[in-house]
């Protein structure tokens, strides 16, 4: 992992992602699904939020992935290409764009209900992923939802993963685990290998205890475990408590945003990455990233949306400068 500035000056993409975008439907009241009546539709999908984020950030990003020949497909390239992302590497399929359901309950929980099984971009395979394209970025951002997608994911995020550190392209990775695509029990054998072949982690508290199978082990512990594997730096990201990073010699916490309103957190984690990200890659202090991190997360959830909150650049540097982090 080099300095993101100095050796990447032939590079004219920041962040180059591959996933899966959905269409999400959004109830309009709380309730069993089954009693919903009405939905609003959103585009939704973990690599696209970052891609989206990354963009009004100011960075240069590409998205990588197959969608239907449907109407949703469409609305997605609109969404992507009005966001200014680079879609250049998508291709259509005849598979159906997927869709999910968010069902929000009484309690203020938030459930999804997935329709992606034999889904376009499940059809994804290691021929989606041009070298020319990975050898332009900077950074390739892969999640951990992609290669639980289908066989032919997990080769394609394979195949990535080798692109990119063979045309020293720094790769960042997201568990984002999803149990309705892996069994707990399968989680730490699934998700070591991918963080073991990556520069940076960006992982949620949770999700370094699953992976380390580590229920009560301090926080540092985990974060330590995770470099011993391989990259030489770790975020974990904590929500409402904050984020921390670690690297061989270095160590850093910055408390959340305060948050008034949380109509849906879904979206936060990517925002997060993307707020992160363009902290790094413009060389900032790494507590600095956090805390970039840390506010484009709760942008997102205080709005339906996984990522119509998120912020411009000034938005961001706005907000940075003027308002206090809150104390957790
Ligand atoms: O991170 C947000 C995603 O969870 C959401 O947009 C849907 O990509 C999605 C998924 O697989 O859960």
């Amino acid at each position: 992992m080099g300095n993101p500035t100095s050796s990447d000056a032939d590079k004219d993409l920041d962040i180059v992602t591959m996933g899966e975008a959905l269409i999400s439907l959004v109830p309009q009241e709380t309730g069993p699904l089954r009693h919903v009546k009405l939905f609003a539709k959103h585009v939704a999908g973990a690599e696209l939020n970052l891609a989206i984020g990354a963009a009004r950030l100011g960075l240069k990003t590409g998205w990588i992935s197959r969608v239907g020949q449907d109407e949703f497909g469409k609305q997605i390239l609109n969404v992507l290409r009005g966001e200014g992302v680079d879609v250049s590497q998508v291709t259509t399929s005849p598979q159906p764009t997927a869709i999910y359901f968010k069902e929000y309950g009484g309690w203020g929980e938030t459930k999804v209900q997935y329709y992606r099984t034999g889904s376009a971009a499940s059809t994804m395979a290691p021929e989606d992923v041009n070298p020319d394209y990975v050898r332009r970025a900077k950074v390739l951002l892969l999640t951990g939802i992609t290669p639980l997608l289908s066989e032919s994911c997990l080769q394609a995020t394979l195949h990535a993963l080798d692109i990119a550190r063979h045309v020293g392209a720094t790769v960042v990775f997201d568990p984002n685990i999803r149990y309705k695509l892996i069994q707990a029990s399968e989680v730490s054998n699934f998700f070591r290998p991918l963080v073991a072949k990556s520069d940076i982690i960006l992982a949620g508290e949770e999700e370094l205890r699953s992976i380390f199978a580590a229920e009560h082990t301090p926080l540092a512990d985990l974060e330590e475990a995770t470099l011993a594997l391989g990259p030489q730096l770790v975020v974990t990201k904590r929500g409402a408590m904050g984020a921390s990073v670690r690297t061989a010699d270095s160590d850093a916490y910055v408390p959340a945003y305060e948050v008034t309103t949380i109509v849906d957190t879904i979206g936060a984690g990517d925002g997060f990455n993307a707020g992160f990200l363009a902290g790094w890659l413009r060389g900032w202090e790494l507590e600095q990233c956090l805390r970039l991190g840390n506010l484009v997360g709760a942008t997102a959830v205080g709005v339906c949306g996984d990522y119509e909150g998120y912020p411009a650049w000034d938005e961001a540097l706005t907000i940075l400068s003027g308002r206090p982090d809150a104390e957790r």
